[in-house]
């Protein structure tokens, strides 16, 4: 008897990484558009956890361009446990944002699962910024900006995870989508190897050649992929409910073929989705969009197709 998969739902109601109000209600939003229906659908045991709401770190000292750092350190610590206590139990974690500050610490439980595995953490992060900046880069302070450099031990200002964690190798990083980079982090992305196809990649190469390689380089690698998906990836038009939109951004018919190839990868391991701002939405469309997309990333599809020769 095959096992049955398994899901963890994560909800992770936080704001303060973001410079504005309404992404703690993505959790209840992402609820309400049927992410776990569609899950149960598609023969997935679905557990969810609720919302973790974890009290303000007193450990830490202000930091004058990390803003919000005791909340946004409490999250990453309740959300490294709480993403490898998941995957660790044979589930697939599943983090409701929520800002992408919580990126901090999923990826974090993760590497320290893919470390436990002796299996390198691949991260394809899906987004129209590339999130590399550190306190000391940073224009905004805002540490949804941040976590690609935290979980790559490049933004290491104070002891929010113990030294000794495993960190993500930036070479192990796809980034897909960018188009709006700030001066200091385009220099930082480069210096430390974070593979970048930005949307003039897209637009010349086209999403199925890029996802073929980042597949072939993981699965060559007998390695574990985490999915971060930011709402501001998908153009203002497919999504409006984010408060860091950018024109010109991923279609949605390009990001559901990244959502299929990546299903019929099986590389899949773990999925963040974040930036949803239901206060700026438009009648539930983008919180839709992101429940549609996740679907098709486990297993949602319109015909069964032969599997093709790479
Ligand atoms: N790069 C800008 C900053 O660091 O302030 C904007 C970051 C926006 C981050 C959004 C979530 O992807
Ligand atoms: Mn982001
Ligand atoms: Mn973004
Ligand atoms: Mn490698």
């Amino acid at each position: 008897m095959t096992e049955k998969k398994a899901a963890t739902l994560i909800g992770v109601p936080l704001e303060e990484g973001s410079g504005r109000g309404g992404c703690a209600m993505g959790p209840a939003a992402l609820r309400i558009a049927g992410i776990g229906h569609a899950l149960g659908e598609l023969g997935y045991a679905v557990t969810d956890i609720g919302d973790l709401r974890p009290a303000p770190a007193t450990d830490l000292p202000r930091h004058q361009n990390a803003r919000h750092l005791p909340v946004v350190a409490a999250f990453t610590r309740a959300l490294e446990d709480r993403t490898y206590q998941a995957a660790h139990a044979g589930t697939i974690p599943i983090l409701l944002g929520g800002d992408h500050s919580l990126s901090m610490g999923s990826v974090s439980g993760m590497a320290r699962h893919a470390a436990d595995l002796g299996r390198p953490l691949y991260v394809l992060w899906l987004d129209a910024h590339a999130d590399f900046n550190s306190p000391d880069t940073s224009p905004s302070g805002n540490m949804h900006g941040m976590p690609v450099a935290f979980f790559c031990g490049k933004a290491e200002f104070t002891p929010i995870l113990p030294a000794a964690r495993p960190l993500v190798d930036p070479a192990h990083v796809y980034q897909v989508g960018i188009r709006s980079v700030d001066e200091e982090e385009r220099v930082a992305i480069r210096k430390n190897h974070v593979n970048v196809f930005d949307m003039r990649a897209i637009d010349e190469e086209g999403v199925g050649a890029i996802m073929r390689r980042i597949i072939a380089d993981v699965s060559n690698a007998n390695g574990l992929l985490h999915v971060s998906l930011d709402v501001d990836f998908l153009d203002p038009d497919v999504a409006p409910g984010v408060g860091t939109t950018v024109p010109g951004g991923a279609t949605f018919r390009e990001a559901h073929l990244i959502m299929e190839m990546l299903h019929d990868s099986g590389l899949v391991s773990s999925l963040d989705l974040v930036e949803l701002n239901p206060f700026l939405d438009d009648r539930g469309k983008s919180a839709r969009v992101m429940v549609e997309l996740a679907a098709s990333l486990f297993g949602r599809r319109v015909l069964d197709r032969p599997t093709r020769a790479a």
